[in-house]
């Protein structure tokens, strides 16, 4: 059997998803057709020569957002994406998104238009379950952040079996989280039941080392990318068995690592992290245009080692995170 059709019958567990980076292109173009919203002929993705991390961010604002504008159209973007992962062999996703005001919708219609989206999608596509974690973007001000820790433990009573906890994302460039630090401890202390994961140490500059520990001091239950963490900061992880969500396509092709084989999940792997808090993650399936077998394939190239271990680790992790 070749490579990518053995990673895409393994039944994978994908817990670092945000919404609208992982519709795919000829999705969102479809969508902007039927919204009538022009679109250039040509979008310049991850792989063009010069590209940064800083156009992906720019994709989304400039590109995505102009089409997601709508219930409507976060609903199609939502279906598609499931869709997309229950092809690629998924059976248990954690999908994120950061709850925005839309056309006629404010941040509580966001909320519930994805969780009522992921429910009819569950309904069609039996083989996958779908969670979701409410994302708050670095750039937020506090007020924000604490409207959207609210809506996670409003809809997470509504819904418990769908909304599950609550990411921090966005540019890591654009600043630290401490200003964020009350609505996270609220969550922790109003809703412990509630995940909360964070993007961590993503670029080489920032972090300064006092906001990753800040960070360590939320307790976070799983961290995002860990690139540039200091040894002495790893050494804690490790010790604590913090999970790592690792996006090496987003990391390589995003162009904070030079190549797969520098990429940290090889020294992870090696210095013996534990095996079941290394997930692989896709990140933004629809930018980085790999899915998760595709990082299975990757991995397993980079890792040097036989489909039976891959196997057990997809099932260690399998046995770990899905709800
Ligand atoms: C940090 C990222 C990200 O929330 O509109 N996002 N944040 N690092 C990354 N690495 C590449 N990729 C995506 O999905 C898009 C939002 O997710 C965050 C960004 O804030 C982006 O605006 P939603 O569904």
């Amino acid at each position: 059997m070749d490579e990518l059709t053995w990673a895409k019958n393994l039944a994978k567990t994908e817990l670092h998803a945000h919404i609208n980076g992982s519709i795919g292109m000829p999705d969102l173009r479809k969508l902007a057709d039927l919204k009538g919203v022009h679109l250039p002929a040509e979008i310049a993705l991850p792989g063009s020569a010069g590209f940064s991390l800083d156009d992906v961010f720019a994709l989304f604002s400039k590109t995505i957002y102009s089409v997601v504008r709508d219930a409507q159209a976060l609903q199609f973007v939502v279906e598609h994406v499931v869709a997309a992962f229950k092809r690629d062999g998924v059976r248990y996703l954690e999908l994120r998104s950061t709850p925005k005001s839309l056309e006629g919708m404010d941040m509580d219609g966001y909320v519930s238009t994805v969780v009522s989206a992921i429910s009819k999608a569950m309904s069609e596509n039996e083989t996958i379950r779908v969670k979701f974690l409410l994302s708050v973007d670095r750039r937020h001000d506090p007020e924000t952040a604490s409207t959207i820790v609210s809506l996670a433990i409003k809809y997470a009573n509504l819904f418990p079996s769908i909304v599950v906890g609550v990411d921090v994302c966005g540019n890591p460039a654009c600043g630290g989280i401490k200003h964020l630090v009350p609505s996270l401890s609220r969550l922790k202390l109003d809703a412990p039941t509630l995940k909360l994961v964070i993007h961590f140490a993503e670029i080489e500059t920032p972090p300064e080392e006092d906001e990753l520990l800040t960070i360590l001091s939320l307790n976070p239950d799983r961290l995002g990318h860990c690139t540039f963490v200091p040894d002495h900061i790893m050494a804690t992880m490790r010790a604590r068995k913090i999970p790592i969500e690792i996006c090496l396509s987003s990391n390589v092709v995003g162009g904070t690592v030079n190549s797969f084989e520098a990429h940290h999940l090889k020294q992870l792997w090696d210095s013996g992290y534990p095996r079941e808090c290394l997930i692989l993650c896709t990140d933004d399936v629809g930018i980085f245009c790999s899915d998760l077998s595709n990082e299975y394939v990757i991995a397993r190239r980079v890792l040097g080692v036989s489909r039976e271990v891959m196997e057990e680790w997809a099932q260690l992790v399998c046995d770990k995170y899905a709800r």
